[in-house]
């Protein structure tokens, strides 16, 4: 079973290669960014607590995001397999993701982490916000985001590395030529 976190700084490319991947692979696609957006949406008790920590730019807490991704999880249990998009984002979600997937007795294969230079991730948000008007995508939050990824995200790496399941994906190129990257490494695991 192929089960694949996809990392990266904001803007990296996360969600956009998230849809190719779930095209070509038949995966689950679970984006806790997306999913905080539809709470919000909806005004949902979850949405009202998050929609202030997104518009700053910050992360919303951990255990709010865990009892979610639980609840998924249990939600699609014959998935035939999952991509993780935005979760994890710190070393408490890491750990629980690990957790919560062993109790079911299935673990993440691949982490996958797209490296884009930090000029062109603004400017990705910047051409985002003209087209989609997403509130947090104005440049005093995108710098917020960026400062919380280095800080609070950006360690996890090494906690992937260290259990050898760390795969760099140079992100800048165009979709296609990243999505490419990301199919190499993909039919390299033996799974
Ligand atoms: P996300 O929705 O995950 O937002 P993101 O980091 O900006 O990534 P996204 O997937 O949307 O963008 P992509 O890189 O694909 O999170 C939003 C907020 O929710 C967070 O700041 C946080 O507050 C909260 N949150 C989410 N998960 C959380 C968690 N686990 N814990 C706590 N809080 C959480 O694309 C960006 C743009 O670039 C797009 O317009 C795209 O079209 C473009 N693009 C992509 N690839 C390109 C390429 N190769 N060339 C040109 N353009 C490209």
């Amino acid at each position: 079973m192929l089960n694949i976190v996809i990392f990266g700084a904001p803007g990296s490319g996360k969600g956009t290669q998230s849809k190719l991947i779930i095209e070509k692979y038949g995966l689950h696609h679970i984006s806790t960014g997306d999913i905080l957006r539809q709470e919000i949406e909806q005004k949902t008790a979850l949405g009202l607590i998050a929609e202030e920590y997104i518009a700053q730019g910050h992360l919303v807490p951990d255990q709010l995001i865990i009892d979610m991704m639980a609840d998924i999880l249990d939600r699609y249990p014959s998935a035939k397999g999952y991509i993780f998009d935005g979760f994890p984002r710190t070393l408490s979600q890491g750990e629980a993701l690990d957790t919560m997937l062993s109790e079911r007795n299935l673990a993440i294969t691949a982490v996958l982490r797209l490296q884009v230079n930090e000029k062109l991730l603004i400017d990705r948000m910047l051409k985002r916000k003209e087209e989609l008007g997403r509130s947090d995508d104005n440049l005093e939050t995108i710098q917020n985001r960026l400062h919380v990824y280095k800080t609070q995200t950006d360690s996890l790496s090494e906690y992937y590395k260290k259990k050898g399941k760390l795969f760099k994906v140079e992100g800048d190129g165009l979709v296609d030529d990243v999505f490419e990257h990301i199919t190499e490494v993909i039919n390299l695991l033996s799974v």
